[in-house]
């Protein structure tokens, strides 16, 4: 299925008077207090989330699974989803690939596919935290980190192989996650375990394009249970520093600790010029990868708050690859990523309105109920216009869950695809 520039106009004819009633209302507000409402606009135009190949099929849990139905079968169809997401919502501008789970048979028809839908191929991802079929070596003990060596050569020629892959698409970076971790205490050595590790991405490393950039991605805990090998930010960080400037590292809301105040990390990362890559997701326990804003939006704006200062004054950072890292256990999975792809462009246009001179001012004058006051103001102001106003300069539609339900997508995509397709992934 793929929707079409009239059914757009369409959906956009019956809403475009309320649309602009709230719109006018918000824009005088914002031009009294001297905000430049087009250059907003834009910037959350132009904010484009890449959404990841594994994220369109139902995720499982590991107690079991339960399909959306038709779920996209193939590389082609998961293309095609992200196409029908892009076209509504005019956010999900790129899709980032799994390997092995969608290696492109023909890289011609996938990249003229992608072309067609305006989706560019962000950061591929390896995979050797499973096993795959006819592998020799086994990643049940770790992969990057393994005491063997062969287990670390097949790690180190798989991520080789994913960014061959990558190269034909016209991807610019690989994102490297390891499972690898120990179990129980005494399972591994610390410092042999995080040696090996930082020996095998340097090997990696050796062999990325000018061009690209490396993102190493840590988390606190799961699959293993009792210590994981790039286990927080400041490992990632130690990591990317060994191995060059073209190494970064990558945060994922999901992996941290309960309550950890991931907006600091981001600004220190910024500020070292070393925050390449961002998942987004939401949690309310541990690593939950729930539809983004659902839980803790407050805390997501305040991250975002960090992100739009680090993108204003931090030259030295580069420009951040964002993607949803999230599954989906019993929702539509467009309209999961529909929801979340709301909620990135909310928390970014509110982060948008903070008064910065106001809070500069506010903060050497230490002025703490004001610091709070401007950040809140800025929160609590509905922006909800501006991104309607966005989309619709950008050909999408006004209320992309709405069109997507009027549209019948689902119901189409099982009568293309049948009930009973299942999206690789895990
Ligand atoms: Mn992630």
């Amino acid at each position: 299925m793929k929707i079409e520039k009239s059914q757009i106009q369409e959906n956009n004819k019956q809403e475009i008077a309320s649309h602009k009633e709230g719109f006018d209302f918000l824009s005088n507000i914002l031009v009294k207090k001297g905000l430049d409402v087009d250059a907003i606009i834009n910037k959350i135009a132009a904010f484009q989330v890449a959404v990841p190949s594994w994220a369109l099929g139902a995720g499982g849990t590991r107690f079991g699974r339960f399909s959306y139905y038709g779920e996209p079968a193939s590389l082609e169809q998961k293309i095609d989803d992200i196409g029908i997401l892009h076209a509504l919502t005019q956010t999900a501008g790129a899709v980032s690939l799994h390997i092995p789970w969608d290696i492109p048979q023909d890289y011609k028809a996938i990249k003229e596919l992608a072309a067609s839908h305006n989706i560019l191929f962000d950061a591929v991802n390896s995979n050797t935290f499973q096993d795959q079929k006819n592998a020799k070596e086994s990643y049940k003990y770790g992969s990057l980190s393994n005491t063997a060596k062969a287990v670390r050569q097949q790690a180190i020629q798989h991520n080789r192989e994913v960014i061959k892959i990558g190269e034909q698409l016209g991807s610019k970076s690989l994102t490297v996650w390891l499972a690898d971790g120990s179990c129980f205490p005494g399972q591994n050595n610390f410092q042999t375990a995080l040696q090996h590790t930082q020996d095998s991405l340097k090997e990696i490393y050796g062999t990325l394009p000018d061009d690209w950039k490396m993102f190493i991605e840590y988390k606190p805990y799961e699959p293993n249970f009792y210590s994981t090998v790039i286990q927080d930010w400041g490992t990632s960080f130690m990591l990317a520093n060994a191995c060059g400037e073209k190494a970064y590292t990558l945060v994922d809301l999901g992996h941290h600790l309960p309550n950890t105040n991931i907006e600091q990390i981001v600004s220190t990362l910024m500020l070292n010029g070393k925050l390449g890559g961002f998942h987004f997701n939401d949690s309310k326990y541990g690593d939950d990868d729930i539809t983004v804003g659902s839980i803790k939006p407050y805390a997501l704006f305040l991250i975002f708050n960090e992100l739009v200062y680090g993108m204003q004054n931090n030259p030295q950072n580069p420009e951040l690859s964002w993607m949803i890292d999230a599954s989906h256990n019993i929702k539509d999975p467009l309209e999961d990523l529909i929801q979340s792809l709301d909620a990135i462009q909310e928390a970014y246009a509110k982060a948008l309105l903070i008064d910065q001179d106001q809070l500069k001012i506010a903060q050497q004058e230490n002025d703490v109920v004001q610091c709070q006051e401007i950040l809140q103001n800025a929160y609590r102001t509905d922006v909800r216009p501006l991104l309607e106003r966005a989309r619709l300069n950008s050909g999408g539609v006004l209320h992309p869950l709405k069109s997507y339900r009027s549209l019948d997508v689902r119901k189409n995509l099982i009568k293309e695809r049948g009930m009973n397709t299942v999206a690789t992934g895990l």
